[in-house]
């Protein structure tokens, strides 16, 4: 198929704009990206192929939103409220709010229960041009339920048209009334191999925070992670700064995320090693966060940035990805070609799937078709949709 009358924003080259073509024409063969270029370059043996126009249409890859954890029980619309009525975080927490309520509720829900509502989340992600989403376990903190976050992420993946890649957050929170170290060892780490054996894992990260593990809990579950042969990802710095930057970039991470508090030597490190630094602008936006994360020194190093959700009912109850690149822009000053580029390009990178995030010849046809003129418009729409239509792996 000869896809024809349209713009491309290819997002291939590594520097700051969106390599665009005008007057494009793309070639799709099965699943696959057979050509891209200037309409008027069309090589000979693709002229009799079928043409579909889109009326002059901006095509971008398919949106990859590489931070989520859609796959959870309940919601905390009742503590939102409570705290807007004035109750602390220590009242929400004794009134069984916060992150225990989540736990308790995923415990609780049936996976065919969990599943309908993680299809329901990624339905939403899927109508806004997303192609691939990271779905993180997390809500469990015992192995069975851990593997059942698990099984529902990849259940999601059968069940609808999208790519789903795996995070095991076995070190998301401490389960209350556990001790932190015994958890890591006893539980976290076995349940680890379990879920790796069982074949569903695709990452392993952690939340390395005060309020949750320090960097020497996080370094023994990345040890065992790096014996499986598993790469890895990092909540790092969104509240304080204690060192997670610094150990996803000594392991060589797929990414840092949230980075809030970051420094200028992090950047560096981040850029030696490679690490994505994923921004999640709903996180910041919802806990109504003050520091913003060190975009200039992330810019001036070269560490690639991505743009995610961060999709969970506590800190980012955010289903929209087109929303968290508005938020990147404004609320941190990422410009629209560095948001674009965090949720194609870079996230691609952050979930190490090298066939997708740009549009050229080889790459996977996961593509979006936009009613805009420009690019910028993607992220400059505050709740406006303008998706046209996906392409999944050459699905019209
Ligand atoms: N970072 C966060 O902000 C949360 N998890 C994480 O790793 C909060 C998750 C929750 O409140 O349910
Ligand atoms: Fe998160």
């Amino acid at each position: 198929m000869l896809i024809s009358d349209i713009k491309v924003a290819t997002m291939s080259d590594d520097g700051p704009g969106y390599g665009l073509i005008e007057d494009a024409g793309l070639v799709i063969e099965a699943d696959k990206i057979a050509w891209v270029g200037p309409i008027s370059d069309l090589p000979p043996q693709y002229s009799s192929l079928e043409i579909r126009s889109f009326d002059g249409r901006l095509v971008t890859p398919a949106l990859i939103d590489c931070h989520t954890h859609i796959v959870h029980g309940g919601n905390r619309a009742t503590e939102f409220e409570m705290r807007l009525e004035g109750a602390s975080y220590e009242e929400v927490a004794r009134a069984g709010g916060g992150i225990v309520s989540t736990v308790t509720a995923t415990r609780d829900n049936s996976e065919a229960d969990l599943l309908a509502a993680a299809l329901r989340r990624a339905d939403a992600l899927i109508a806004e041009g997303v192609a691939t989403v990271e779905i993180k376990s997390g809500y469990g903190l015992d192995r069975d339920t851990e593997l059942k976050m698990l099984r529902v992420a990849r259940a999601v993946g059968l069940a609808r048209p999208i790519h789903v890649v795996t995070s095991f957050l076995g070190a998301h929170a401490v389960p209350s009334g556990k001790d932190a170290d015994s958890y890591i060892d006893n539980t976290c780490i076995p349940a680890l191999r379990a879920a790796h054996e069982a074949g569903l894992v695709d990452a392993v990260d952690g939340f390395c925070e005060g309020i949750a593990f320090d960097t020497d809990q996080m370094r023994r579950v990345f040890e065992v992670a790096k014996q499986l042969g598993l790469p890895l990802k990092l909540h790092a710095e969104q509240l304080s700064h204690i060192g997670g930057t610094a150990l996803a970039a000594e392991f060589g991470a797929l990414s840092a995320d949230h980075v809030e508090y970051a420094t200028e030597a992090d950047a560096a490190a981040l850029a030696e090693s490679g690490t994505v630094a994923v921004i999640l602008p709903g996180a910041f936006y919802a806990i109504r966060e003050n520091q913003a994360p060190p975009i200039d020194a992330f810019r001036k190093h070269g560490v690639p940035m991505a743009v995610a959700t961060d999709w969970n009912p506590g800190s980012s109850p955010l289903g929209s990805l087109l929303l968290a690149m508005n938020m990147a822009c404004t609320l941190f000053r990422m410009t629209p070609a560095e948001a674009l580029a965090g949720t194609t390009r870079n996230a691609a990178r952050a979930l190490a799937q090298s066939d997708r995030g740009i549009i050229a010849a080889g790459m996977r046809a996961d593509l979006a078709i936009w009613d805009v003129h420009s690019a910028a418009e993607l992220s400059y729409g505050i709740g406006i949709n303008p998706l046209h239509k996906r392409i999944f792996g050459g699905a019209l």
